[in-house]
């Protein structure tokens, strides 16, 4: 299988719909305005025929005219083999560059240098200045080292010649090929409706592949779209695979509700995002200097957004130079990892720099900041490892999954886990759960954790340490940890012995923890279960569920012993977690005043009932002093 996408760029009338012509017999200037201004506007599509049927190529025609370049640049994404047309009379003109500049930067991997117009009468000294031109133009690029044929449209043995070297060229690609494991994408870049048939939308397959009777998602908004039919070169098939031009016949969708601009994946639900990190180079040839915040266009897949700038590490970037930055703009775009984009001035839309997205949907980005820094350039490294250890480095509020990880790298789970799996081999990475987590991340988490556990102590009455549900509760306030990987982390810490946990109560290393009731069996079996019901309180009735002989009379002496609290005549709570109740109204009551019922049952995170009878409970021990609907701490005498 060989699937080539090639595109003919270069200067306004040097050849390039005459010289597919020639190659295919197709015109590709299909708009009534172009046939009638003999100018190229929008894109033209066709493909070179071979003898193998497993070989799809198709041909891109461009605008050549600076008018349109925004049309250029929706073409040029998909392009991987290009011919530079060049017409042997004028040379390398400011379009020829232009669109030099911009294939380099995005993902073109080889290409023929077209001399056009060998029929006029071009003398020996004009043709070597026309080759040295290229020759400059190319040098220190992916074309360096290209071939270079003279052709005339004129002339077929010129254009048979050129045919050979196109195969010669595009069978001698790297076969080897990991965009088809990925996901499919394909950003739109023609709309139109079929009678009969409903819409079609055509694209270039950036990656992945797609099958009849597929669902493709369409985006930004993740709408499912059914693909009746798939046609690549004019012919149906059963399905299509990374650099082919396709189109889909999708029924389901509305055409006035598709656009050029918008992307097909294989995928529901891709993050999108307003805002991305990249680095952005700026073209060597680019008069212009890029602040800080500046707005210029982003032309990325097939479309272009009005866009903010922030450099993130400099005040302004000059031709030549490099940077990272955040780019904003004003709708969602799903962004992939590694997809290329050009940015142009908006007066003019003159290229002024190109970039690769790094975080498709980043944190909210500071200037300065090295970790930032330290983060995007493990990002811009070849090495998956690399890669992910920035990430996992990076986002510090949560442990992450392999598919979130292969999200923002645009691999596939399989690689990612693997290279996981090593990190964890060579103690990099922690594995918690299901999940991953950096030194670093770890470290951060346990030292909040420390100062929690400490700041509880501190505050408490007895010492003790802190009930788990309190603990879980403070640890949410500061990351994004479900209760689950919450549950899973605290049991990594305590496996570590960097923290201890007896009877669902968290305590610093090295505290004595709470005794444990070996020697009155009945009395450890009531506390126990009080104790599982943390801030809830339990019924006296409930406790015949224990199978005990004579639970109440064994409540009443813990109630002596002040290891059980009665909050009401039917009601009571192990002494821990009453007195952790109470050490959470005098914070409340400290750090906001007065204290209502609604906040201190949200605080504690338990029903109204029970909150009104520990509230009842302080007021009874004079602890606290009722005022209307809120409650003050008894001023200590
Ligand atoms: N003599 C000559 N004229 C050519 C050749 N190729 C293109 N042209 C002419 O150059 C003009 C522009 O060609 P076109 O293919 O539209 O250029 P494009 O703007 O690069 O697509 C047309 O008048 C063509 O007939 C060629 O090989 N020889
Ligand atoms: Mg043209």
């Amino acid at each position: 299988m060989l699937n080539c996408i090639i595109g003919v760029i270069g200067h306004v009338d040097h050849g390039k719909t005459a010289l597919i012509k020639a190659l295919t017999g197709h015109d590709t200037d299909r708009l009534a305005e172009e046939k009638k201004r003999k100018i190229t506007i929008d894109l033209g599509f066709t493909s070179l025929q071979t003898d193998n049927p497993d070989e799809t190529l198709a041909i891109i025609d461009v605008p050549g005219h600076k008018d349109y370049l925004k049309n250029m640049l929706a073409g040029a994404p998909g392009i991987d083999f290009v011919l530079l047309v060049v017409a042997l009379d004028e040379g390398v003109m400011p379009q020829t560059k232009q669109h030099f500049n911009i294939i380099e930067s995005l993902n073109a991997r080889s290409g023929i240098v077209v001399l056009t117009k060998s029929d006029l009468a071009i003398d020996d000294l004009q043709k070597q200045k026309v080759y040295d031109e290229v020759r400059t133009l190319t040098e220190d690029s992916f074309m360096e080292g290209a071939p270079f044929i003279d052709v005339s449209y004129k002339d077929q043995a010129s254009i048979d010649k050129l045919r050979e070297k196109i195969l010669e060229s595009v069978r001698a690609l790297p076969t080897q090929d990991n965009r088809s494991f990925e996901q499919f994408r394909m950003p739109i870049d023609r709309v139109f409706s079929l009678e009969g048939r409903g819409t079609v939308v055509t694209g270039s397959v950036l990656d992945g592949a797609c099958s009849v009777a597929d669902t493709l998602y369409l985006y930004p908004g993740s709408v499912p779209a059914k693909v009746r039919s798939v046609q690549t070169c004019n012919q149906d098939e059963e399905g299509c695979s990374a650099r082919q031009r396709v189109a889909f016949n999708l029924p389901g969708i509305d055409k006035n509700l598709v656009k050029r601009g918008d992307v097909l994946l294989g995928r529901e639900n891709y993050p999108t995002s307003s805002c991305m990190l990249c680095k952005v180079s700026a073209f060597e040839s680019t008069r212009f200097r890029l602040k800080n915040n500046a707005r210029a266009f982003l032309s990325i897949g097939t479309t272009r957004y009005d866009a903010r700038i922030q450099l993130l590490d400099n005040a302004s970037l000059s031709s030549g130079n490099s940077a990272y930055a955040a780019i904003y703009i004003r709708d969602t775009y799903p962004f992939f990892f590694r997809e290329k984009f050009i940015l142009q001035e908006m007066t003019d839309g003159e290229p002024i720099g190109s970039g690769s997205v790094l975080d498709i949907k980043p944190l909210k980005p500071k200037r300065n900041d090295t970790n930032l820094a330290n983060y995007l350039d493990r990002l811009t490294s070849t090495e998956i490892t690399d890669n992910i250890l920035g990430i996992i480095t990076h986002f510090i509020h949560n442990f992450l999954s392999v598919e979130e990880i292969s999200l923002r790298l645009n691999a596939n789970d399989r690689d990612v886990s693997e290279s996981l799996e090593n990190l964890v081999e060579q103690a990099q990475i922690t594995k918690i759960g299901e999940r991953y987590a950096s030194p670093r991340v770890l470290d951060i988490l346990y030292q909040d954790a420390l100062r929690l556990c400490e700041a509880h102590k501190s505050s408490s009455l007895h010492n003790q340490g802190m009930p788990k549900a309190t603990f879980l509760h403070k640890i949410q306030e500061l990351y994004y940890l479900p209760n689950k990987q919450f549950g899973e982390w605290l049991e990594y810490v305590v496996s570590e012995g960097k923290l201890l946990i007896d009877s669902n109560v968290v305590y610093l290393p090295g505290a004595a923890t709470q005794t444990i009731y070996t020697s009155d069996n009945d009395g450890a079996t009531i506390i126990n279960l009080l104790e599982n019901r943390e801030y809830k309180g339990t019924k006296l009735d409930d406790l015949s569920e224990l199978d005990l002989s004579n639970p109440r009379s064994v409540v009443n002496r813990l109630v002596q012993e002040g290891k059980v609290v009665k909050l009401s005549s039917d009601l009571i709570m192990s002494r821990k977690y009453f007195d952790c109740a109470f050490a959470c109204f005098e914070r409340l009551a400290e750090e906001n005043g007065p204290v209502s019922l609604p906040q201190y049952r949200d605080e504690l995170g338990i029903s109204r009932k029970p909150a009104q009878m520990l509230l009842e409970a302080f007021d009874a021990r004079g602890l606290t002093v009722r005022d209307g609907d809120l409650r003050h701490l008894k001023q200590k005498a």
